[in-house]
Formats: C-alpha cells, structure tokens, sequence
C-alpha cells in the first residue's frame, strides 16, 4: 500500500453532504461498544442520528470495521458494532495497527477527531471525554484525548469531562494545551450527569451562532487544535453531584480492589456506576449526548452559514 492510497467508506448520506458543503456532525463509537450496554446502545446511537438529522445536519458515525475506515455507518452496521464482542478501542496510538491488520475498533474522542478532520468534519458531539483521571500524580493516566484536542481542529460537543475524572487536573491540562473550554449557556463547567462540578467554566458562550464565530475567528488566527464545549445535562436529566459522588467514589474503590488499569479503567467505572445507580445513570447518560447532538447540529449549522 503506497502512502497517498488512503481512502475511507462514507455512506451516500455523508458524502452528498461534504460534497456540498452541508453540516455534518461526526459521532463517535467507543460509547456504543465500550460505553453503554446492548440494548440501550444501539437505540442511543440511532436516536443520537436522527437528532442530528432534526437538527439540520447529516450524522457521520465513525469506526473501523474489519480494517476499512467508515465515516458513517448504515443502521446495520450499528447494530451489528453495538453487539460485537472483541472490538478494539482506538486512540491515536492504535488507530492505524486496527487500519493495518484489517481489525474491527471503536473510535475514542481522540481517534474520531482523527477521522472527522480526515475527512473535512468540523464539528463531533460525543458524552464526556477522557481527561486527567483521579490519582493520575501516581498512575499518569491521563487521556489521549486532551493531547488530541490540543492538536486536530475539531469542536467536540460533550457534556464536559466524564465525572470519574479529576476535572480540575483535565481543565489545567486543556488550558496548558491551549484549548478552548467553553460552557454552554451558564457559567460553571458542567460534570457530565450533574449540570455544576462546583468549578467556574474559563469561557461562556450563549449560542450556536456565537460558538462558530468563535470557531472562524480562530481558524483566521491559524496555529490551532480542537475546542471543547462543556454543554450541562438537561435539568429533568441529571442526577446531583452529591449523589454521583458518593457512587463515582465507591465505584473508584472497586476498580483499585479489582486492580483495573489503562483502557480497562473508563469502561469499568462506567458499567459499575451503571449498576450502583440500578441503570439510572444510562439513562442520564443517554440524554447528555441527545442534547449534546442537537447542540452539535445547531453549531454545524450555523459554521455552514458564517
Ligand atoms: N462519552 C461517554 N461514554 C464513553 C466515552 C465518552 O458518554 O464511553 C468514551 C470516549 O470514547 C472517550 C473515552 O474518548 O470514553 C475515554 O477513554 P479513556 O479514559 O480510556 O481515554
Ligand atoms: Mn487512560
């Protein structure tokens, strides 16, 4: 295979809508492989699409399956990925040994950032991202995601970084990197199934309109990576942070009596929260990337028009 062969599978969809310049927002596939279970994950990943398409927008779920790069699946496609066993989970490291030994794997935050830029996407709604996680001062587990936000020039709509983590060690990180973390519509930063984290949010923005005119007058600055939006949870969805954090601790203590590490450690916290919280927190969960992808429609929208 020579260097410039790369290609990827887009379905018609996506690639009418790139052709034409129209809104597309890319989403990614670790939440439905190693982020929530079957069933619930199949009907969060079509629900997640036909917000996107409500919106304006054509959505563009990203994976590899069986070696070949697909910038949107078909409904088929998501419900075979949302049942498979033995997916890979790929970040930048891995991204291109799945490409390279024809491998089926899950898109993180940071390998679909890869992938959307790749193919011209310029905005992704996802749940939470990955970040400096909790003890990282002994672990040094910190997510590949921050790095990647740093570097690849794509708005990634969450619901600010997953709770689990150490927010204020992921937004030192993120500020270090240069990247924008901006709040949606309220002042503090959001923490993922609560809508306050306690930490005041760096930027604030109100609109959609304002969030991609943020975006081209960085893009005219040149020199950038990502941004962040931090867009808080529904209120009729959240759960409150005290309650979370009672779980998120006794969930943190199980993973360290279970000696759970690396890629191992997201999953496994989010599946024993799951069931700590006798599902609620799917639930929370699911309605945090809905609102994320109406945000994320409404930003690609507007980015088409300024
Ligand atoms: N958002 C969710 N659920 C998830 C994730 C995001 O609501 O499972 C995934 C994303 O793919 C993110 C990953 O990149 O968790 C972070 O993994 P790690 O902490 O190992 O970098
Ligand atoms: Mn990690």
């Amino acid at each position: 295979m020579g260097l410039t062969e790369f290609t990827w599978d887009t379905t018609p969809e996506v690639a009418g809508a790139l052709a034409e310049g129209r809104p597309v927002v890319a989403l990614e596939s670790t939440i439905i492989t190693h982020g929530m279970p079957w069933p619930g994950n199949r009907a969060m990943a079509l629900d997640v699409e036909a917000a996107i398409r409500t919106g304006g927008a054509v959505p563009a779920t990203i994976a590899v399956i069986e070696g070949r790069l697909k910038i949107g699946l078909d409904e088929a496609e998501i419900s075979q990925l949302a049942q498979a066993s033995g997916v890979m989970k790929l970040s930048r490291a891995d991204f291109a040994f799945a490409l390279s030994r024809r491998r089926t794997g899950a898109t993180t935050v940071a390998a679909t950032m890869m992938a959307a830029h790749l193919a011209g996407i310029r905005v992704f709604a996802t749940g939470g991202i990955g970040g400096v996680h909790r003890g990282a001062e002994q672990s040094f587990d910190v997510s590949a995601d921050l790095d990647e936000l740093a570097r690849t020039p794509v708005i990634v709509v969450s619901a600010g970084a997953k709770a689990i983590l150490d927010i204020p060690k992921t937004l030192e990180v993120l500020e270090t990197r240069g990247v924008p973390v901006v709040a949606y519509g309220q002042d503090e930063m959001p923490a993922f199934w609560s809508r306050s984290s306690g930490l005041p949010a760096p930027l604030r923005l109100d609109t959609a309109d304002a969030i991609a005119e943020f975006e081209t007058t960085r893009r005219a600055l040149g020199g950038h990576g990502g941004m962040l939006i931090a867009n808080p949870v529904p209120v009729a969805d959240e759960i409150a942070a005290g309650i979370m954090g009672r779980h998120i601790s006794a969930a943190l203590d199980r993973a360290k009596a279970d000696g759970i590490s690396g890629k191992a450690v997201t999953p496994y916290l989010l599946s024993t929260i799951f069931d700590l919280t006798d599902g609620a927190s799917l639930k929370t969960n699911i309605a945090l990337v809905q609102n994320n992808a109406r945000l994320a429609a409404a930003i690609a929208v507007a980015l088409a028009t300024v």
